[in-house]
């Protein structure tokens, strides 16, 4: 077996670099350690107050955030973090070279019953600024916290998966993977029906009528509520994985965020062959506004994507 360390040893990529997602990928091990104990150590999901032992409570996810901003203190080549629990970003170090942009426990609604939630993190050039697109990120991973605890990891030119030993290191268990070009799974929340646009509403409906639909074949669908979740799935057996913009969410500019959902795993995708959109542009073209910008996410196999991709461009 190939250890994260040395998989990272031999990769082409600046130390530094390579030391700032180590530093990550040693939070999430810490992290993962933490949410398998919450419920006996009395930690609740969301709640903050006190434990039956008075103590003072912190959810999860404010937890999380503690232990990844200890990790990224202990790393010099950290400058900045942007993470979904901190309104500001966060000055770490006068000469670090990189950003970290994270949501450091997404999908942790899911905690109380015990689904798959995760970290994701995105590293930018600190020389560049923290609104930087996706196109210009320089690694995209995240921690998948489920039966196995898998850090799914690219630089841009490959996808690898490693999976967490019984001794808290990180084996290399798949170095290439591709996402299927092809797929008979789509991921929606299909409660929004009523919101979605016009586009969403005739990719569903003909991907729901089976064998006699425009895609002539029958579909499943399935809906983690956790983007790691269902962004794994398809990245291990193809899919796509839509939150399109709708009537709701329009007043916000989507659901998910760029800098810490939608480019992480949008860069992940690509580079693993697949296709990613906000269905008007492709997610890694986004010029970001604000470090905590939503923006709506169409993601997964490749050909699926460039139907959804047809019909919001003849939708208008
Ligand atoms: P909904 C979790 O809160 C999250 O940010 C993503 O992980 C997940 O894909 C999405 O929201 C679920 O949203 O509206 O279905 O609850």
């Amino acid at each position: 077996m190939t250890s994260l360390a040395d998989w990272l040893a031999g990769q082409s990529v600046d130390p530094k670099l390579a030391s700032t997602v180590a530093s990550m990928a040693a939070a999430s091990v810490e992290i993962a350690g933490v949410l398998r104990q919450a419920a006996i150590k009395g930690q609740v999901v969301l709640a903050s107050g006190t434990n039956v032992q008075g103590e003072q409570q912190k959810a999860l996810d404010v937890i999380s955030n503690d232990i990844v901003l200890k990790h990224l203190r202990e790393n010099a080549a950290v400058s900045i973090l942007i993470s979904e629990e901190l309104e500001e970003a966060v000055h770490l170090s006068n000469d670090g070279k990189y950003i970290i942009a994270t949501d450091p426990l997404d999908g942790s609604s899911n905690l109380d019953v015990n689904v798959t939630v995760g970290t994701i993190f995105s590293v930018l050039d600190a020389g560049k600024g923290m609104l930087q697109p996706g196109s210009a990120q320089l690694a995209a991973a995240y921690t998948a916290y489920g039966p196995a605890t898998n850090l799914v990891l690219t630089f841009g030119t490959s996808v690898a998966v490693f999976t967490l030993d019984d001794v808290g290191v990180f084996q290399l268990t798949d170095d290439e993977v591709e996402v299927p070009p092809a797929t008979s799974e789509f991921a929606i929340n299909t409660a929004r029906e009523r919101f979605w646009d016009e586009a969403t509403t005739t990719y569903v409906r003909e991907n729901v009528v089976g064998e006699s639909g425009r895609a002539g074949k029958r579909y499943n669908m399935r809906w983690v509520g956790s983007m790691v979740a269902d962004v794994h799935r398809i990245l291990m057996r193809g899919g796509i994985f839509l939150y399109p913009l709708d009537s709701e969410t329009v007043t916000k500019g989507g659901r998910l965020r760029l800098l810490y959902e939608a480019n992480p795993m949008a860069m992940l995708i690509e580079t693993a062959g697949g296709r990613s959109t906000t269905g008007k542009q492709g997610i890694l073209d986004v010029v970001p506004t604000a470090i905590h910008q939503r923006v709506p996410v169409i993601l997964g196999s490749a050909e699926e994507v460039q139907r959804v991709e047809q019909l919001y461009s003849t939708s208008g």
